[in-house]
């Protein structure tokens, strides 16, 4: 803890989330369920409240004073954002999650210029979100979709890749892995990628919360992300998209203020990146989003990589001491965000789950929108804690405590 506590200031930033201090079934909450969603400090509470309490006005209409609050108050939180991942406003388009950018990149996009017989190179590892659009996909232009393989510790088979990559038409991966934690080597293969005309789509659902990324770094045609697993309030999120692929991109849904101009006949949509604020958009979430970023900029994502990976190092070390607890994915916190799914013996991970909800413990149980990667692993669920920058040395000897009372209830001998 000492160590760690040289990374962060950690019980200075758990002063920030009120929720952190509520108890569980009469214990302390010890929140591990990050991935799924994270808590939010009060500096993005006050910033929603504040925006519906002081400055409640559509944005991009009207002229009266509350309106170009508003409007400053939305834009001023796409360029916080966009500095934060290195693109320009042009290029940072709101949506409401990672699957709605994942689709709109997908479907706006993509569709465009893939044809009969070309591949769509997958890993095994994606959620959901990044598997089920291009199946459609696959569906309705006769393309077909390829797996890179998972290695037996859970990273991706590169020799796979090199192979495929040089007939691939489209490269869509995870960035982070939200089962296994797997940090993929995303610069390597979008270079790769790059050298053979493939798009390339990153899904930032677990990087972009828990470590610095550059999108030119990166240099990806497209990488969608959520505000919720990042601080932020639910139902906003960005697709990044180079603006020379998002001027091509069609809008999915479209109407209201995202054109240019409407005529009987016709309509044009508006410039980048107004052409996918379709109807009203979430400013309140908006602006919440933004003052994520500010907090997490504030704190800087270097030190909180740095401290999820002291913490996933300390989690796995007590981790492998218990008996009968199978880990999956790599056990080396280099490689991994701080994401640890494991099974202990053959308890379901919800019933897991309950015994350690009763000890105030808040972990997620269940396929994790990965069924395929499920199948791959010859399992159909598993239990999984996640951490972000609040969570402690502390919170984990108390799941490993957890869970060993749960061996006693299940009567694992
Ligand atoms: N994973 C989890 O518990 P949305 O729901 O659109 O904000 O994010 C979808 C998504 C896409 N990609 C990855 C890698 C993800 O982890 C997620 C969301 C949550 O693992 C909810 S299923």
């Amino acid at each position: 803890m000492d160590k760690l506590k040289e990374t962060l200031n950690v019980s200075k930033i758990r002063e920030d989330f009120p929720i952190l201090k509520r108890k569980v079934h009469g214990k302390d909450l010890v929140y591990l369920d990050n991935a799924a969603t994270s808590q939010k400090p009060m500096q993005v509470i006050r910033s929603m409240n504040d925006y519906y309490a002081v400055y409640n006005a559509n944005v991009h209409r009207a002229v009266h004073k509350l309106a170009e609050e508003a409007t400053i108050g939305y834009e001023d939180s796409r360029e916080k954002i966009a500095k934060f991942i290195n693109a320009s406003p042009k290029e940072t388009i709101f949506v409401r999650n990672t699957t709605e950018g994942m689709n709109l990149a997908i479907f706006g996009y993509v569709k465009n210029k893939i044809k009969k017989g070309d591949t769509i190179l997958l890993t095994e590892m994606e959620h959901h979100s990044n598997i089920v659009p291009w199946q459609k996909l696959a569906k309705d232009t006769g393309a077909k979709i390829e797996y890179i393989p998972i290695t037996k510790e859970g990273i991706l088979d590169m020799d796979f890749f090199e192979k495929k990559i040089k007939n691939a038409a489209v490269v869509s991966i995870t960035h982070v892995s939200n089962v296994l934690g797997t940090i993929n080597p995303v610069r390597k293969i979008i270079s790769e990628a790059k050298r053979n005309d493939a798009i390339t789509i990153v899904d930032a659902a677990q990087s972009v919360p828990h470590m610095p990324v550059d999108v030119k770094e990166i240099d990806c045609d497209f990488l969608a992300f959520s505000a919720h697993k990042m601080l932020g309030p639910t139902g906003i999120g960005v697709l990044y998209g180079r603006k020379e692929l998002l001027e091509e991109t069609d809008p999915i849904i479209i109407g209201s203020e995202m054109i240019k101009e409407v005529t009987f006949e016709n309509s044009t949509w508006n410039d980048l990146p107004w052409k996918f604020d379709y109807g009203t958009a979430n400013i309140a979430e908006a602006i919440g989003f933004g003052s994520a970023v500010d907090y997490l900029s504030s704190i800087g994502m270097h030190k909180i990589r740095q401290h999820e990976e002291e913490l996933t190092n300390y989690a796995l070390e007590k981790l492998k001491e218990i008996k009968d607890l199978t880990i999956y994915g790599p056990t080396d916190a280099k490689l991994k965000g701080g994401v640890i799914s494991f099974n202990l013996g053959d308890v379901h991970s919800h019933d897991l789950a309950s015994v350690l909800d009763q000890e105030g413990i808040a972990i997620r149980s269940g396929h994790h929108c990965a069924m395929p990667l499920m199948s791959k692993l010859g399992i159909t669920n598993t239990s999984r804690a996640s951490f972000y920058l609040y969570n402690t040395e502390e919170e984990i000897d108390m799941l490993v405590k957890a869970l060993e009372k749960a061996r006693s209830i299940f009567k694992l001998k």
